[in-house]
């Protein structure tokens, strides 16, 4: 049987740690544990952000795969301690503990919006705390882990992923993607554009006051990456198919557009297509990127461009009506201590999840057991394009 490149994470949201197991990474890989703590501090960031960041210190131990800097071929595991444990050691206990499922610390008011009256009801748990520990969005810290392994290896062939926030305004950008990178990384809500980032932060500021909460939309940027990852041919191998449920499985994502995505529905053919050119110096190429990259589910060589809009939290200050599961009286959401904003926070676990759905394709395209023998693909596909 093939393996093809996969994961698995695991994990309570107050338990002792986070954990993901790799498969299918090839040999020789050079990776650091500090390469990867990059990408956690930057999920921990934004502005909005609740008491939970303050607490933790996201740094990945990886116990399995590497050695001596260079991944072997085997299975890699990565563990990101919870800090938040220590205060959480008896509710979360492994082992049984008299007294500490009693009724008065359960949880019986399921929030709207969150898994917590689904999840009690297809678990059967009386206690929500046992749904909303593995429902919660502290599950896209391992997330982040696996992406950023992702990116070292589409590194080694020069495509980088990056994100930026864009509030609820989607504009086609004049400005280079290295640009809005740098921008997005020096602002507090990743926000390249100076007017909406201020729009975006005094929104957040006026849900802060009422005990709200914030969604928004981030797009990502894969650039350098090659013609011909993904597939026409089958329903699932279909690269853009497979990047939207990347998207949908990422907590409080309600949408996900490719490139011109649902503007693209309001024009005619004629300024949606990409318009295809030729010279005989730089081979085929196009004017305009408004399939965002992928054309029958294969990707161009133009940046790959996906537009995610996340919904507000659902834990609010300023709780929303519920039922009490045990009790059944009108009574409001139980308020878990929760951030206003985490749009920024999510714009990185797209870009890990981009990088994920990129290394798998990749790998299908040029895979090996180790680099060396990736890298050959790689440059002997390279070469042969020449020929077009
Ligand atoms: C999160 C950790 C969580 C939440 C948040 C995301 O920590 P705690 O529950 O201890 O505050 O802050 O999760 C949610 C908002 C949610 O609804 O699940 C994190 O590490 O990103």
């Amino acid at each position: 049987m093939s393996v093809s490149y996969r994961f698995l994470t695991a994990g309570e949201s107050h338990g002792e740690a986070l954990t993901a197991i790799i498969e299918g990474l090839p040999a020789g890989l050079p990776l650091r544990a500090e390469e990867v703590n990059e990408d956690l501090a930057r999920r921990q960031k934004g502005y909005g952000r609740g008491g939970r960041m303050k607490i933790e210190r996201d740094q990945v131990h990886i116990t399995s795969g590497v050695r001596w800097g260079l991944t072997l071929g085997s299975p890699l595991t990565l563990v990101i301690q919870n800090r938040d444990w220590e205060n959480w050691k008896s509710a979360m206990s492994v082992a049984p503990i008299e007294g500490e499922s009693g009724p008065s610390k359960q949880v019986t008011k399921p929030r709207p919006g969150h898994a917590d009256l689904v999840g009690a009801m297809k678990y059967n748990h009386r206690d929500i705390r046992n749904v909303l520990e593995r429902s919660s969005a502290r599950e896209t810290t391992a997330r982040v882990a696996v992406g950023g392994v992702a990116k070292r290896l589409l590194a080694e062939f020069g495509i980088e992923v990056l994100s930026h926030v864009i509030g609820i305004r989607v504009r086609i950008p004049l400005i280079p993607w290295e640009e809005i990178r740098r921008r997005a990384e020096l602002s507090e809500v990743r926000c390249a554009d100076p007017e909406v980032e201020a729009e975006i932060i005094a929104a957040i500021d006026r849900a802060k006051e009422k005990g709200d909460t914030l969604g928004g939309v981030f797009e990502l940027v894969a650039t350098g990456v090659p013609v011909g990852l993904g597939s026409y041919v089958q329903w699932d191998r279909k690269l853009d198919g497979r990047i939207g449920q990347a998207m949908l499985s990422i907590h409080a994502m309600k949408g996900v557009e490719i490139g011109q995505g649902f503007e693209a529905a309001r024009r005619p053919g004629s300024e949606v297509h990409d318009e295809i050119l030729y010279a005989e110096s730089g081979g085929f190429s196009r004017t305009t990127n408004n399939a965002g990259g992928l054309e029958g589910g294969v990707t161009n060589g133009q940046p790959v461009v996906v537009r995610v809009a996340m919904k507000p939290l659902s834990t609010l200050m300023s709780p929303l009506r519920s039922v009490d599961v045990k009790t059944k009286e009108a009574v409001e959401a139980v308020v878990e201590r929760s951030d206003v904003c985490a749009v920024p926070a999510a714009g990185v676990v797209g870009e890990a999840m981009l990088a994920i759905e990129l290394c798998r394709a990749f790998l299908e395209k040029f895979g090996g057991d180790s680099l060396a023998e990736i890298r050959r693909n790689y440059d002997s596909y390279q070469e042969y394009l020449k020929s077009w």
